[in-house]
């Protein structure tokens, strides 16, 4: 049987049971209406008190909050209006479960959005529960100001397992002046230029940054969150960073942990959190009632986020604002509202291994892979290279076992070139094996379906003899958590750490990499962190660390998922408009785009839902 027919035969097979039209291509023409449209630009943007050339989404930063309804399928429309700039979006977080163009990865899933194009994507949440997200760009380092949230609304008629009256969404992000083609270019020139530290620790956009100010706008100010007494409210925590891995913790305010990574978790208490970049937390926090604000005679309170494991500190703030709401007549003026002069919280030092085995899923997910279960256990070594240091060749490298991946090591994205050309671009199995899982040609770290795989992520001392802290992410299915550690992996003991805390771990899509000091010897095994997943979901994913730093200095990872039969599940003709740059499926200016719908319903319903963008958000991020 050759090539075309057998995929015909896979595909038909695979959607003659399904409870969706077969995947069809629709032209979207002026009738089509996605349900969310985002509009990149490039612009001289006023943000942490100074102007910086920044790609922005909606003209702000953070984007618009995006709101979509568990249980549907959306199409979300990304418009490049940048003239000389290519972009992609990723849902961050999702697991795109058979999506297969829409993860929004350069190189990877898909070729990137060309200058004055336009890309639909199509984003199942059939099966995804209510929870914390973001979207952000995933081409050079525009996701330090290319990013919103993304939020997953409950069904409705089903009540939320925990209570609440309103809810705040507070998303860190990070500002250098640099732009970022001088941020890209320090990073992966000879002479090697690091980046420096972040300029600004920023809370929904706002906050003083480290800059010489010369902008006094809305956004050079202290964000404030309007509170009211006794009400409980869901605080939605969001890792946007660049670079920052932050400490949190409000005057007089506790936290109970409720979600992380878009999961409900068993409530837990905490008094502060920590938050690397990708990762998500919700938190529930009582408003205080008028006795006790009455008590304290004040009624507004810091937010105070502290920068760690990098050589400087940055400490920001937000206030949370009770106001008048107990007629404690607190005349209030926001742009009164100053940082204080000294912090009024001590904040922790990094705690290693925070919550690694306290964290438990409301719903423990029912196959999380024993250690038995285990059929292959994939070391992946990360070790900073510097070669030629201190000389005009001196160049510094992320490996993994070996290996970096740039958006330019590969010319055409893994699954366009496997449409193109089937196996000759599989990652080769057996090569990969004896290579610590990277088949080291091909770049790409392939598993096959079936297989129940542990990822440990060993950190060793670099050339330089230091160690850094890395917030992993993995896109696709999340992992199931095993934990983290100081030293090298020993399962023996960590098993027997999982059986003391007495539950199934935790299922998360961004975990940290810690350290536990600045410093260790080169090659010497310093920290480790781990995961396990079946693999059930054929595709291509990334694996990377979210510093965006790292990212560009080749802290990236391709995973392939099922072989060509598992992945290549469509006739050519179906998916030939994703196989060129700025080919048939990205629009233009009058050329509407001719797109795949893989997820169409039977019933002609519409399946889009409301996308809820609270009106002047940005005015008060309070509100947000
Ligand atoms: C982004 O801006 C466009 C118009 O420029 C608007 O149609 C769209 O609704 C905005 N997106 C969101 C999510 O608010
Ligand atoms: C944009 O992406 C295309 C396709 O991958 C590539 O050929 C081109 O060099 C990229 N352009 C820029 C400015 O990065
Ligand atoms: C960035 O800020 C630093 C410190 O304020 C300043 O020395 C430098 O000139 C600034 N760079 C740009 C590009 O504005
Ligand atoms: C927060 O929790 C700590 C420790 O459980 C407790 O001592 C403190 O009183 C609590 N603070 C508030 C404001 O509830
Ligand atoms: C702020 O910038 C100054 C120099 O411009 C630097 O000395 C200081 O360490 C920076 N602060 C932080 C917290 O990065
Ligand atoms: C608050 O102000 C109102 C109006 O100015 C006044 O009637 C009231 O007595 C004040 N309440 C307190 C507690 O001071
Ligand atoms: C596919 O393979 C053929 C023959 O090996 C080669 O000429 C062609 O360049 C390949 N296509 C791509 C896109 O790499
Ligand atoms: C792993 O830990 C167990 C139990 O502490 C110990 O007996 C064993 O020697 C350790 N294995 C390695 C390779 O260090
Ligand atoms: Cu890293």
């Amino acid at each position: 049987m050759d090539w075309s027919s057998f995929l015909f035969l896979a595909w038909l097979w695979v959607w003659g049971c399904s409870a969706f039209k077969d995947p069809h291509i629709v032209v979207h023409d002026d009738s089509f209406v996605p349900d969310a449209v985002l509009r990149i630009t490039e612009e001289d943007y006023s943000i942490g008190c100074i102007t910086r050339h920044s790609v922005v989404a909606n003209g702000s930063v953070p984007g618009p909050a995006i709101r979509l309804q568990s249980g549907s399928v959306v199409w979300i429309r990304v418009y490049n209006d940048m003239l000389d700039k290519n972009l992609t979006m990723h849902w961050h977080g999702l697991t795109m479960a058979a999506a297969p163009w829409a993860d929004g990865t350069p190189r990877a899933s898909q070729f990137e959005i060309g200058p004055l194009f336009f890309f639909d994507y199509e984003i199942n949440l059939i099966e995804i529960g209510p929870g914390t997200y973001f979207w952000h760009s995933h081409v050079d380092f525009q996701a330090m100001t290319v990013f919103g949230p993304l939020i997953i609304e409950q069904k409705p008629g089903i009540p939320p397992p925990y209570e609440y009256d309103d809810e705040k969404i507070v998303l860190f992000s990070d500002l250098y002046n640099k732009t970022d083609e001088e941020i890209k270019k320090g990073l992966t020139q000879k002479p090697f230029k690091w980046t420096g530290e972040t300029g600004a620790l920023l809370i929904n956009g706002r906050g003083f940054g480290n800059y010489t100010h010369t902008n006094s706008d809305e956004s050079c100010s202290v964000p404030v969150f309007d509170m009211e007494a006794e009400k409980t409210y869901r605080f939605r925590w969001i890792g946007a960073t660049a670079l920052s891995f932050a400490s949190v913790a409000i005057e007089e305010h506790n936290f109970t942990l409720i979600e992380a990574d878009g999961d409900w978790l068993k409530e837990i208490e905490v008094p502060f959190i920590q938050i690397g970049s990708g990762q998500r937390y919700s938190t529930l926090i009582e408003g205080l009632s008028c006795d006790q604000l009455r008590a304290m005679g004040k009624s507004s309170f810091y937010l105070q986020a502290e920068t760690r494991d990098r050589p400087t500190t940055f400490t920001s703030y937000a206030i949370l604002d009770y106001g008048n709401s107990c007629g404690l007549n607190n005349t209030k003026h926001y742009e009164n509202f100053a940082p204080p002069l000294e912090p009024p919280l001590h904040l922790p030092p990094t705690v290693q291994g925070w919550l690694d085995y306290d964290l438990q899923n409301l719903t423990p997910a029912p196959d999380f892979p024993t250690a038995e279960e285990v059929t292959r256990t994939i070391y992946v070594d990360i070790f900073q290279l510097t070669t030629d240091k201190g000389t005009k060749d001196e160049h510094v490298t992320w490996m993994q076992n070996g290996v970096s991946w740039y958006e330019e090591s590969v010319r055409i994205p893994y699954l366009v070139a496997l449409y193109l050309n089937g196996s000759d671009f599989l990652p080769d199995y057996d090569v990969a094996i004896a290579n610590g899982g990277v088949d080291p040609v091909k770049k790409a770290w392939p598993a096959k379906l079936g297989e129940v795989i542990e990822i440990i992520f060993q950190n060793t001392g670099s050339t330089q003899g230091g160690a850094d802290i890395h917030p992993m992410h993995i896109h696709g299915k999340h992992g199931g958590y095993i934990g983290s550690g100081k030293g090298e992996y020993n399962r023996t003991e960590n098993e027997e750490k999982l059986k003391k805390a007495g539950h199934t771990p935790v299922l998360r899509d961004s975990m940290m990499l810690y350290r536990y000091s600045s410093k260790e010897k080169t090659g010497v095994k310093h920290s480790w962190m781990g995961l396990r997943q079946r693999v059930t979901q054929a595709g291509v994913y990334m694996m990377h660390c979210h510093i965006l730093n790292h990212m560009l200095m080749g802290m990236q990872q391709v995973l392939v998922f099922g072989d060509s039969k598992d992945i290549l599940t469509l006739p050519l003709p179906l998916v030939e408009g994703y196989l060129t740059y700025g080919g048939p499926v990205y629009g233009t200016k009058g050329h509407p785009p001719a797109v795949l719908h893989f997820f169409d319903s039977e019933d002609d319903e519409p399946v889009g839902v409301e996308v809820v963008t609270p009106q002047g958000e940005f005015e008060n991020p309070g509100n947000y």
